[in-house]
């Protein structure tokens, strides 16, 4: 079976990070191995919530583990608490990946033209440096802003977002997807390129008209899952976006749905269909 560490927060309650990553990843058939990164009570848009940083366990955990021997399939991280966290994971990635590990991150930190409350700049330039240990990185429209200095525009012309990826590509990454890209109307999606081989993907969905947190961690462990089961990362991609999609849409079909976060529990069923085809 597959290994997946996971690097990112534990929110206890908000339905977003690890709270994700395990339920999905492991029903798309992989092991997960967590590193929690800080303790929330809840993700960052509730209103009140304690931070407790874990930065100071993390070193204990790791000694523990290399006196394991354990090893990864993939190292897939999120929301990290800090820059200085950011350093560690580098660590991290340079001592238990080998050649055969894909290094997948989603450098968590803002959406809609903003910085999530726990980040400044200097934690968008930590971020742009962890893209040169990544095979995949996947920021959102917002985030590649932040990396490359790009103004943040909300009229996603193919020039503009092509200059972008092509930007956020040239911070290092083997293969870079940006997310939330509206290029056409009703429609949304993703632009992938794959630097080595020169090659552009783009792939959409029937925009649906609504927002959650978490979701981009539920597209990023869904394409964990899938590239763990031998696809390729286009339709790692494909899978993922149509799944985010579907599980928004179920969501919103439910009157008594949560405003914090999207229903995945009632979703992973049709997810385990998807890939077992
Ligand atoms: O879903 C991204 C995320 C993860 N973790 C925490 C967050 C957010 C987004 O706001 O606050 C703690």
């Amino acid at each position: 079976m597959k290994r997946v560490l996971t690097i990112q927060d534990i929110s206890c309650w908000g339905k977003c990070s690890i709270t994700v990553a395990l339920p999905v990843i492991s029903a798309m058939g992989s092991e997960v191995v967590i590193l929690p990164t800080a303790l929330l009570s809840t993700h960052t848009a509730f209103k009140h919530y304690t931070c407790t940083d874990l930065t100071d366990t993390i070193g204990p955990i790791l000694d523990a583990w290399r006196n394991e021997g354990i090893t990864f399939d993939a190292i897939y991280t999120g929301y990290l608490g800090s820059a200085s966290q950011i350093r560690m994971v580098e660590q991290i990635i340079d001592e238990f990946a080998t050649d055969k590990t894909l290094v997948f991150v989603d450098p968590v930190m803002a959406d809609f033209g903003k910085l999530y409350p726990a980040f400044d700049m200097s934690y968008a330039e930590e971020n742009k440096r962890l893209c040169k240990s990544a095979d995949i990185v996947v920021p959102n429209i917002t985030e590649a802003c932040f990396m490359t200095g790009t103004e943040y525009r909300e009229d996603h012309t193919e020039s503009y977002i092509k200059d972008l990826l092509d930007k956020t590509s040239g911070l290092g990454a083997k293969i870079t997807v940006i997310t939330g890209v509206a290029m056409k109307d009703k429609m949304m999606g993703i632009m992938g390129y794959d630097r080595e081989k020169d090659e552009y993907f783009h792939f959409e969905n029937k925009w649906v008209h609504a927002s959650f947190h978490g979701t981009g961690d539920l597209f990023s462990s869904t394409a964990v899952g899938a590239i763990m089961r031998g696809m390729s990362w286009q339709d790692s991609m494909r899978i993922a976006s149509e799944y985010t999609a579907y599980t928004i849409e179920k969501t919103m079909e439910d009157p008594d749905r949560p405003w914090y976060g999207v229903n995945y529990e009632k979703t992973i069923p049709y997810l385990v269909q998807m890939i077992s085809k």
